[in-house]
């Protein structure tokens, strides 16, 4: 089946299910990683791309308790927090000082019982009002459901909301592992799938790009991430709304999901695997806070094209046990990328080319 899939990728036409669970299930790491190497190039030349960014999460106090997370807390909770306006503002202030200027924040935060959808909107209109340059990548389909359900507004009223006070795009977690029951034994109290799908195919109908991810390397099967994988490619066939696929390697430290670490073969895999499935989605991340700096780079072999960014001050995957660095440089970004043979493409958060970083 290895060679009927080779020639569809040289030949540019899709693969199947059952052979995207064939090369899940191979032992032919270099040939996969080969095939989706060279569809990455075809998509993005040589270019790999970063953005310089910060990611805030302005409180860990959620209303859901799903097993993988070591981020949330109840309020009340040894460890919970809540950041105001002005931190967040303070907290961007700094970061536009040490990195020179920043091109994006990233924000994501927990469903917190007592905060209106209002409070959330201030957040993005402070930004916005204070840094009108910046691109702001915020809320989860998750959030985005708990703010219709907060403010009694429909899906489409509460993006445009969002849109209105500053937000560009939004960011792809949440979506987990769309498989019901998966998601009964890794979050039960989250959003189904169904739902995750509806909110992002509202966003885009309204002009709101977003990026899409696949939390893997817990309790499913290579079946269920296939199905996972097949479900955001039918939905990019109809909308051509999501910028970016992020495979989110299982972090298992301080929560409820006992397994190892994936390993470094399982990583590169579902990154190959991910880029050859995923034909009509433009780019794939390689999460360095994740994967580790180190693997992050050999993926940009594998079928990656994005490194994510700069990032500072990372919590999500941190709490869980991720063993990167909180944040990098630019000047690490970019040696990373040349010293894969790649071309580092300082981006903005539509995927516009800011700057290339030649000699
Ligand atoms: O939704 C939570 C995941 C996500 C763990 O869109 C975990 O550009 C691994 O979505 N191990 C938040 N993952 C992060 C996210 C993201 C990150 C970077 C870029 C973008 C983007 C999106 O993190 C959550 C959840 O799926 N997560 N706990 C864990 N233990």
């Amino acid at each position: 089946m290895l060679a009927q899939i080779e020639r569809k990728i040289v030949n540019g036409e899709r693969i199947n299910e059952e052979e995207a669970i064939f090369l899940f299930n191979s032992d032919e790491i270099h040939i996969i990683g080969q095939l989706a190497d060279e569809v990455s190039k075809r998509i993005n030349h040589n270019r790999v791309y970063f953005i310089i960014n910060r990611h805030i999460n302005p409180t860990n106090i959620c209303i859901n308790r799903c097993r993988f997370c070591a981020f949330s807390r109840s309020k009340g909770e040894p460890g919970a927090y809540e950041m105001s306006i002005e931190d967040i503002i303070q907290r961007l202030k700094e970061a536009e000082q040490s990195s020179q200027h920043i091109s994006e924040v990233h924000i994501v935060s927990g469903l917190h019982p007592e905060w209106s959808f209002e409070d959330y909107l201030n957040i993005i209109s402070a930004i916005k009002k204070e840094f009108p340059s910046i691109g702001i990548k915020a809320f989860t389909a998750v959030e985005v459901d708990y703010f219709a359900r907060l403010s009694g507004l429909t899906l489409e009223q509460t993006l445009l909301r969002l849109k209105e006070a500053g937000v560009d795009i939004m960011p792809g977690g949440g979506a987990e592992i769309f498989n019901q029951d998966v998601r009964n034994r890794i979050c039960p109290e989250k959003i189904s799938g169904e739902r995750w799908l509806e909110v992002i195919k509202t966003a885009h109908a309204l002009g709101i790009k977003t990026n899409a991810t696949m939390l893997y390397g817990h309790l499913e099967s290579y079946e269920h991430r296939v199905e996972h994988l097949f479900r955001l490619r039918s939905l990019q066939d109809e909308t051509e709304g999501f910028l970016a696929f992020i495979p989110l390697s299982y972090q298992p430290e301080n929560n409820d999901i006992k397994v190892p670490y994936p390993s470094g073969i399982d990583d590169l895999k579902t990154i190959a695997v991910s880029r050859l499935v995923l034909d009509n989605i433009p780019h794939v991340k390689a999460y360095w806070i994740m994967l580790g700096e180190k693997l992050a780079q050999v993926a940009l072999l594998f079928g990656a094209d994005c490194l994510e960014g700069t990032v500072i001050d990372e919590k999500v995957a941190h709490f869980a046990g991720a063993r990167s660095k909180h944040g990098v440089s630019v000047y690490e970004l970019v040696h990373t990328i040349k010293e894969a043979g790649r071309i580092p493409a300082e981006r903005d958060t539509f995927y516009n080319i800011l700057r290339i970083w030649q000699d």
